[in-house]
């Protein structure tokens, strides 16, 4: 089964996404999307979807159109839908496992929630002002704008330093659940482990942001995370 995976390759919602695939073996390619253009993802998608990820997983039967999955085409009512297809196509319920449902419903949102809240913030004053093609730096900066208020990017600037901390914060309970487990919720990862691999990955990117400081457990989990892999089951 050919799978392209369109992307944008900073996304704290990408970076899990090939991390998965990476683990489990999965063969696939990547289409990088501009974050400034997402026109090829409204055509992709006949207009239904404009982010990023979008999976496109080509069918074996000649003549049948790709399966695209991206949130909401499975009607997922946690915006999950691409993790579970994963899970569900190659993972053997080793993301999503019945045991810490419940535990990764509180988790997963808190981790796109208020980390990600953080970290894009964090993110994004290093990496918008090193685009260099000025339309798309400006287009971004526009999209930002209108969601947070103008001169929101230099405002985040100047409360880098107290986004860090609330940051560091918001970490020491996970740092504390890696005490008595290599991974957030036990032995093996599950998806939460991928969740907030992409946050902190994102945060971290092309060395925008050091890795939070103060949580060595943590720094030692983001370690394994990024270098785990499954071990191969039989389809
Ligand atoms: N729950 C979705 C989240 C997708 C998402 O928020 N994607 C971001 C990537 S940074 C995006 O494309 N944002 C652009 C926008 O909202 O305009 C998923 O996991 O697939």
């Amino acid at each position: 089964m050919a799978l392209l995976l369109h992307q944008i390759p900073h996304s704290p919602y990408c970076l899990p996404v090939v991390r998965v695939l990476e683990s489990l073996h999965v063969p696939f390619s990547i289409v990088n999307v501009s974050n400034g253009d997402r026109s090829p993802l409204i055509r992709l998608t006949q207009g239904a979807y404009y982010q990023v990820p979008i999976l496109e997983v080509e069918s074996e039967t000649p003549g049948c159109p790709a399966r695209l999955v991206f949130e909401g085409s499975d009607s997922c009512s946690d915006g999950l839908d691409v993790a579970r297809f994963l899970d569900r196509t190659w993972g053997h319920g080793r993301l999503f496992p019945a045991a810490v449902e419940g535990l990764q419903g509180i988790l997963i949102p808190h981790i796109e929630s208020e980390l990600e809240g953080l970290t894009f913030k964090l993110a994004d004053v290093q990496s918008i002002p090193s685009i260099t093609d000025l339309v798309e730096r400006t287009l971004i900066v526009r999209h930002k704008e209108r969601r947070f208020g103008k001169g929101c990017v230099e405002q985040w600037q100047l409360q880098a330093p107290e986004l860090t901390r609330q940051l560091q914060r918001l970490l020491v309970p996970y740092d504390q659940m890696l005490a008595v487990h290599p991974f957030l919720l036990g032995p093996a990862p599950v998806y939460a482990d991928f969740a907030l691999y992409g946050v902190l990955a994102n945060l971290t990117y092309q060395n925008w942001n050091p890795f939070p400081a103060g949580l060595p457990r943590l720094a030692a989990w983001f370690d394994r995370i990024r270098r785990f892999e499954f071990p191969q089951q039989a389809p």
